[in-house]
């Protein structure tokens, strides 16, 4: 057991007073320490990838090997790395900016690959660190800088559309309720194949959604998460745009062959690639 592990850095936080983003990186101190400490994971072996916003800033105070991306370009930097070396444990963290408008092809391509890589979105439905304009996810009539008179566009649903590309794991929680948020993010990273937790965070500064959530939210049940069906079912009862109840959990969890699995077709590639590796970081070849 190793108890020397210290996830702080001395990085000044500058996220506004009452940011969901404070939780979410509670949330993902503590399950990495847990499975540091408790289940063998390597410390070494984490690596954390994020865009630019204000979600990006996880890379400043979480402390394990990190690489800040440019905007949209989180998700082929967390490929590579998976690919160059696939014994890491790769953890997007990204915006609805980052993930699902600039980055939004990269992301479908991931999920229809179904790379082993975890994917964090903080959907705050707006553009946090450049003050406010609307995203992808942004409920109609939303007033921001860029949409004065308010958003005339209906939001995508995420879970939907990555469903139906070929995401094997999807889940939803708001980043207040920390356990929820620990045991969302804990599921995803041990799913063997492309996951994602859509965090409806709350930006308290440009779209304090918190009472909105709370009024809504509920944690689904009955539901067979392996099938594609039901999922799909699940996933159509709130539209990010509505009024309606809005659930809560794993909506899809299925193992399928990863990428990985497909593009290095032995154990002894797997192994060989290991070695190289190695050998590389040695400075042998
Ligand atoms: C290629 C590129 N396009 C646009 C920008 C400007 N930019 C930086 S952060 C950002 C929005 C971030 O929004 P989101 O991904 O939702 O993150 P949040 O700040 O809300 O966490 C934009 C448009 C940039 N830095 N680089
Ligand atoms: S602008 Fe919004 S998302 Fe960014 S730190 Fe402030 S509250 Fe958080
Ligand atoms: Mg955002």
């Amino acid at each position: 057991m190793k108890e020397d592990i210290n996830l702080n850095t001395y990085a000044e936080n500058t996220w506004c007073l009452g940011c969901g983003n404070f939780s979410m990186m509670n949330a993902i101190k503590a399950i990495l320490k847990s499975l540091i400490e408790e289940e063998n994971l390597p410390y070494e072996d984490i690596v954390l990838v994020s865009g630019i916003g204000c979600h990006g800033k996880m890379m400043d105070y979480v402390n394990t090997n990190n690489f800040y991306s440019l905007h949209g370009r989180s998700i082929p930097a967390a490929e590579g790395i998976k690919l160059a070396n696939p014994k890491l444990k790769v953890i997007v963290f990204s915006g609805d900016g980052d993930g699902y408008g600039e980055g939004l092809e990269h992301l479908l391509f991931a999920a229809k690959k179904n790379i082993d890589i975890t994917v964090i979105i903080h959907n705050n439905r707006v553009y946090g660190l450049t003050n406010g304009q609307y995203t992808p996810t942004t409920p109609e009539g939303y007033k921001g800088r860029s949409t004065p008179e308010g958003s005339a566009e209906l939001p995508i649903n995420p879970l939907e559309l990555l469903l139906s590309t070929g995401a094997t794991f999807l889940a939803r929680c708001t980043s207040h309720g920390i356990n929820f948020v620990k045991k969302m993010f804990k599921e995803a990273i041990l799913h063997k194949g492309f996951s994602l937790v859509d965090v409806l965070q709350v930006c308290v500064t440009y779209y304090n959604m918190y009472e909105f959530y709370n009024k809504r939210v509920f944690e689904i049940t009955d539901h067979n998460v392996e099938d594609y069906n039901s999922a799909l079912t699940k996933i159509r009862e709130w539209n990010y745009n509505d009024d309606k109840k809005i659930g809560l959990g794993i909506f899809y969890k299925k193992l399928l062959p990863t990428f990985e699995d497909r593009f290095l077709h032995s154990e002894k590639e797997k192994i060989d690639r290991n070695a190289e590796i190695d050998l590389l970081l040695k400075g042998a070849i």
